[in-house]
């Protein structure tokens, strides 16, 4: 098997057992790199594929300014949603089906034509959007205590876990979407705020960048895909009880209940 696979296999366990790990740079492979670890996730991916899950599309992940100084890197990540983990609006995240979960408030594309770059804008991504709406994300690293070096999280198909999608869908040209503001509230608390600029500019940005990231292998993003732009706001750990709502001006509410 290779080593890839091997890594693969670790999380993957993790991930279905609900436990948390030790980094795979701590001991199973110290010397890491971020090429290596997107064929980690690729293995993920192949498992995942094999096993009969369905791709819902690539989501982005550290996009926000803040968090990439915060993990001193200058591109975003990226990762992919798988069906298993939609939950529906309005429904239910069990507590016993992650680990440490956290939840952030996005904006996600719906395509409608095919993106290849490079050279891809956000110009070229906003024409050939079909929709755009609000999500929330529950991330849950495999890692002990939420922590990762960025070869390690990128291994870990960036912390996807579960995620909620909202019921309205809009037209990309009927918002500016970097001014769309959002609120993050636990049992009526708001917790996080933020805006779609918080998005390397503006959320049109993250599609334009993840279709340039995918060039490098070949790959682009798909007609169909529902892309996951990255946290508008900062996680919140989430809690069991805890009812969850993401407000978006001009998209209504996305929520869910901790059971
Ligand atoms: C990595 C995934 C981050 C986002 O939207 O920035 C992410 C992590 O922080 O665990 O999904
Ligand atoms: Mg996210």
């Amino acid at each position: 098997m290779s080593q890839y696979k091997e890594i693969a296999n670790y999380l993957v366990s993790a991930e279905e057992e609900r436990r948390e790990v030790p980094k795979v740079t701590v001991s199973l492979k110290p010397d890491l790199t971020v090429e290596e670890a997107y064929l980690v996730q690729q293995e993920i991916v192949n498992r995942k594929l094999n096993e009969g899950r369905r791709i819902v599309g690539p989501k982005m992940g550290l996009t926000s300014f803040a968090k990439m100084k915060q993990m001193g890197i200058e591109e975003p990540i990226y990762g992919y949603v798988f069906d298993y983990m939609l939950i529906e609006n309005g429904g239910k995240v069990r507590l016993s089906d992650v680990i440490h979960p956290k939840v952030e408030a996005e904006v996600a594309f719906v395509m409608g034509e095919d993106l290849e770059g490079p050279g891809i804008t956000g110009a070229q991504v906003l024409a050939k959007t079909e929709y755009v709406l609000p999500a929330l994300e529950i991330i849950d690293s495999r890692y002990e205590n939420f922590q990762f070096t960025l070869p390690d999280v990128i291994a870990d198909n960036a912390s996807t876990s579960r995620v909620v999608f909202g019921t309205t869908l809009k037209k990309p040209e009927q918002f500016e979407l970097d001014l769309v503001g959002a609120t993050l509230s636990i049992n009526g608390e708001i917790k996080e705020l933020g805006a779609g600029a918080a998005v390397l500019g503006h959320p049109a940005h993250s599609v334009a960048t993840l279709a340039n990231m995918l060039a490098r292998k070949g790959e682009k993003v798909r007609k169909g895909d529902v892309i996951l732009t990255g946290g508008i706001t900062a996680a919140v750990k989430l809690n069991f009880g805890d009812v969850v709502t993401g407000k978006f001006d001009g998209f209504g509410e996305v929520s869910f209940t901790v059971t």
